[in-house]
């Protein structure tokens, strides 16, 4: 992918502390500084992608941003951006998207994430995919020296036939990093569902993926495994926001 070229770096006020939700704010308009009229855009889910997609609203509303489709990346942000009146569309209208931002939730020094914990990753990574430019926005908290290394979970979409089955294949897969695989639950202790009628095992590891290339690569030769967290040389640039400021590594 093409480096983009614009620098960033801000210090926010240290004598105002900043939440977490600030911080991601701060990233979010950062990032939305690239979004130009006329452009196809990916539009992220999660928590920091939110105020991505409230910041387009508003600029659009505005009429500071003008002629621009946005492509969801999952339902809820569909309807967000349905509810600011950005004009949606699908990747089968829209192939070719200029630029996609959406968060992460780890970064490691390489720009390579992990994503999905939001159970959006099979959208996510096919838009994100389809994308000239993907930035991403996160908070430092999502800096990680290797994935896996949060001890949070690394999501894998799989198809409901039989998921124990892939649960069980996955857990073998990364034994040596001490994985325990899961079935993640929604709040009433059902197997969580996601927009396109999966499941998610969420896998935890006790110490960093070694060799994620390889991981990924065994990974998608799983029958039943739709899509795996693991987003390798996607990431055109991260900007991550911290009390010192704000960052852009490309
Ligand atoms: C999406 O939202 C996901 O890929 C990731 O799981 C999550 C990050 O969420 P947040 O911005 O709320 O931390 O980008």
């Amino acid at each position: 992918r093409a480096p983009l070229s614009i620098k960033a770096f801000s210090s926010p006020n240290p004598s105002a502390p900043l939440s977490q939700d600030d911080l991601k704010k701060i990233a979010a308009d950062k990032a939305v500084e690239y979004v130009k009229s006329g452009m196809v855009l990916g539009l992220g889910t999660g928590s920091t992608a939110y105020f991505v997609v409230a910041k387009i609203g508003e600029l659009y509303n505005s009429g500071k941003l003008t002629d621009i489709v946005g492509v969801p990346t999952s339902k809820r942000t569909a309807e967000q951006a349905a509810s600011l009146g950005i004009p949606i569309s699908v990747l089968d209208l829209h192939p070719h998207i200029d630029l996609a931002i959406d968060g992460a939730d780890e970064v490691d020094p390489g720009l390579n994430l992990v994503k999905g914990r939001g159970g959006a990753l099979l959208r996510e990574k096919m838009v994100e995919a389809a994308s000239d430019k993907f930035v991403v926005v996160a908070d430092d908290t999502k800096l990680v020296d290797g994935l896996g290394g949060s001890g949070l979970a690394m999501p894998v979409e799989v198809v409901q036939f039989c998921w124990k089955y892939n649960l069980t294949k996955l857990q073998e897969l990364f034994k040596e990093e001490g994985c325990e695989a899961k079935l993640r639950v929604d709040a009433n202790g059902k197997p969580y569902v996601t927009d396109n009628s999966n499941y998610i095992v969420d896998l935890y590891f006790q110490n960093p993926i070694k060799d994620a290339e390889a991981a990924a690569e065994v990974m998608s030769t799983f029958e039943g495994v739709v899509e795996h967290g693991l987003f390798l040389n996607m990431a055109s640039a991260v900007i991550i926001a911290g009390k010192e400021g704000v960052s852009l590594k490309t």
